[in-house]
């Protein structure tokens, strides 16, 4: 009896030590807050490459990614038109609402590490990781872009269940 109480102790401080672990992991991957859409990834970390493509026909190709939640994507973004164009990630709330700034200030710059912005002919990285399930959106946010349908979308399958112990 004393012999699996010990056991017991055993198995609970090692579930208290890989929670700790996790705990400060989370802490070391990014700020305090959960982002709606994810975050910046590593890009050591990536697991995959998507490669999208932006034309003058004001599409994405493709339009429609499929990613597991937690995963690291990099994406390789390549404007093979000749007009600027750019991918944003966001919520459709927040991808609207920064399309109505750049509407009224065409010239504003951004960077930040949700989107990538090219002229034609260049190409560029986003490392992002999903770390929600559901649908996150991307956009172009040139002036008249999105509105000509310049827009896609990212599926987040929902992770089965913990890896356990990897
Ligand atoms: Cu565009």
């Amino acid at each position: 009896m004393n012999r699996s109480i010990r056991i017991a102790t055993a198995a609970a401080t090692i579930a208290l030590a890989s929670a700790a672990a996790f705990a400060s992991g989370q802490h070391a991957g990014g700020h305090g807050h959960v982002e709606a859409v994810g975050k910046p990834g590593i890009a050591s970390k990536a697991t995959r490459t998507v490669n999208v493509d932006m034309t003058d026909g004001m599409r994405f190709n493709p339009s429609s990614i499929h990613v597991k939640q937690g995963e690291t994507v990099r994406f390789v973004v390549t404007n093979s038109g000749k007009l600027k164009h750019e991918l944003v990630l966001g919520t459709e709330k927040e991808l609207k609402e920064h399309y109505e700034v750049m509407k009224k200030h065409p010239e504003m710059e951004h960077a930040d590490p949700n989107m990538v912005t090219l002229a034609g002919g260049k190409t560029g990285e986003i490392v992002w990781q999903f770390t929600k399930a559901g649908k996150v959106d991307f956009a172009c946010l040139q002036p008249g872009h999105y509105d000509a349908g310049m827009k896609g979308a990212v599926n987040v399958a929902r992770a089965a269940r913990k890896q356990g112990r990897n």
